[in-house]
Order: structure tokens, then C-alpha cells, then sequence
């Protein structure tokens, strides 16, 4: 069972509270309101969903005012817990309330057309401009200046056992017949090792008619750049665990997801 589906003695309640305030501590702070009769701290947690100026509108939540009632407490904790499902990064826009860019939605390639959202609060929120935010500007700038000796580009994700090639930024093919040739050929051997090797199965294709439109991703980004080879690997499951791949699927999928490397890569070699 997780931290959060067991029930845990003051000291160690103490001990998360710090860590997580620590862990984040632009969205938790801790705050001393008093002690109890035997002269033990109580902490007061706010937790801050969404960014805020001053103080605004409240929620006060207190758990444990009965000691015999555990489960209050694992409930004060399950509450303050992040939200496992993030899917962007952690920056704040000016005109909204809501937090994030998706990063794979932030690239420069047909930016911010069908299959993504101009607004804040969308799961695949463009940004304000391309490569507006941090972390895909440093991969970004990495890329344009070693753009000649890297060969192949990899980006890696779950879930839905897929190997995608470009583009996702269009329906339209690759413009070099050949290139989309070999990209087939590539992910197909791939994927046949994986079904061989680890009896699991990997679909393939050009991203936007394999799953969808999705612009100003990374991989349609670097193979615009001049990158030649480039692939989105989407790892375990299909479906049955999501995003929540159980700690003892690693191994598997990192494994079966080696073997197309490797596989793609030689291929690749060969080519150049
Ligand atoms: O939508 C995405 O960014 C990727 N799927 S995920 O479920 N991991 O979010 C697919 C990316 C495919 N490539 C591009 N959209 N460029
Ligand atoms: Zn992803």
C-alpha cells in the first residue's frame, strides 16, 4: 500500500509535513497556530491550488480533533497530496488563474493549430509563443546547436505502446518519400522485436494518423530542424494501469522499449 493508504504516528505526520512543504513550497507553507495541552506544535498547512496575489477565498479544514478517529487525519493528507495526473509544467500565466503549459504543445512546428488550445486551462495548452517556457527552450537550444551530430531524436512517453514518427503537427506525410519509407520500416522491425521477444504489441505509424493531430511537439520540432530521424516512443500499458504503471512493470517495459531502440538505432547507423 501506498504512503497515503496507511495510517502514521504524529512524528512521522511531522516529518511529511515538513517534506512537503519543502518539496513545495510555492504551493504549501506551513504555519504555527499553537501548541497542544502537552505542549506539541500545531501546524496549520496552506495549500495554494492556483496561483494568488493576496489571500482570497478560503477553505479551513481540520482533521483530527478526535484521537480516535484515524482515519481524519489520512484524510487531511490524502487532501493536501499532488495531484498524481499532472501532465504540464508548473508555470504561471499573467491573465490566468490556471497553471501549466504543455510542453509537447510548446515547440515550433505548426504551433498552436488543431490539436492543441490557446487557453491557460486546457490540458494541452500551447504556451504564449513557442518555446515560451523553460524547459522546452533548453531542449530546444541543446538540439539547434549540436543539430549536426545528432542523428536520431527519441522522445519518450506512456501510455499506449506506440512508436510515432512525424508528423503530428499535420495530416500531411513527410515531404521526403524515402525518409517516410524508412521510418515504416524502422518502427515495423521494432515492433516485430518487441512482439517476438517480449509477446507484447506496438502499433506504429505517422503520428497524426496514428493517433491524432497534436502541433508543437518536440519530435515534428527536431525533424524540422534537420534531425532525420526522429520518434515518439510510447511505453506500457494500453490502458490496463494508464499512467499508474505498477513499480514491477519497469523492468518489462524498459526492456521491451530498449530492443527498439537498439533496433532503430543500428538501422540508423547503417543509413548515415
Ligand atoms: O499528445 C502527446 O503529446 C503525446 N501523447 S501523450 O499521451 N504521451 O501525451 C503524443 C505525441 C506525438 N507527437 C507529437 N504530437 N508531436
Ligand atoms: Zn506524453
Amino acid at each position: 500500500s501506498s504512503y497515503y493508504e496507511r495510517y502514521h504516528s504524529l512524528e512521522d505526520i511531522y516529518y511529511w509535513i515538513n517534506r512537503t512543504t519543502q518539496e513545495h513550497p510555492e504551493m504549501v507553507k506551513v504555519v504555527l497556530i499553537g501548541s497542544s495541552y502537552e505542549k506539541r506544535p500545531l501546524y496549520a498547512l496552506k495549500v495554494h491550488f492556483k496561483k494568488q496575489k493576496q489571500d482570497k477565498k478560503a477553505i479551513w479544514i481540520d482533521c483530527g480533533i478526535h484521537a480516535r478517529e484515524w482515519i481524519s487525519p489520512a484524510f487531511c493528507m490524502w487532501f493536501v497530496q499532488n495531484n498524481r495526473m499532472w501532465r504540464k509544467n508548473r508555470s504561471y500565466s499573467t491573465d490566468s488563474s490556471c497553471v501549466g503549459v504543455d510542453l509537447n504543445r510548446n515547440f515550433d512546428a505548426n504551433w498552436c493549430t488543431e490539436g492543441a488550445s490557446d487557453k491557460p486551462c486546457s490540458e494541452i495548452y500551447c504556451g504564449a509563443f513557442p518555446e515560451s517556457e523553460p524547459e522546452s527552450e533548453a531542449v530546444a537550444n541543446f538540439l539547434r546547436s549540436h543539430k549536426d551530430s545528432v542523428q536520431l531524436y527519441l522522445t519518450i512517453h506512456s501510455y499506449s505502446q506506440m512508436l510515432l514518427f512525424p508528423y503530428s503537427c499535420t495530416l500531411d506525410e513527410a515531404e521526403n518519400h524515402n525518409e517516410l519509407v524508412s521510418f515504416l520500416v524502422m518502427a515495423q522491425e521494432a515492433a516485430q522485436k518487441i512482439r517476438r521477444y517480449y509477446r507484447n504489441t506496438y502499433k506504429y505509424g505517422a503520428g497524426g494518423k496514428t493517433i491524432y493531430l497534436a502541433p508543437g511537439g518536440s519530435d515534428d520540432w527536431a525533424y524540422n530542424l534537420g534531425i532525420k530521424y526522429s520518434f515518439t516512443f510510447e511505453l506500457q500499458d494500453r490502458g490496463r494501469y494508464g499512467f499508474l504503471l505498477p513499480p514491477s512493470h519497469i523492468s518489462k517495459a524498459c526492456n521491451e522499449a530498449l530492443i527498439a531502440v537498439k533496433t532503430i538505432a543500428l538501422r540508423v547507423i547503417e543509413k548515415t
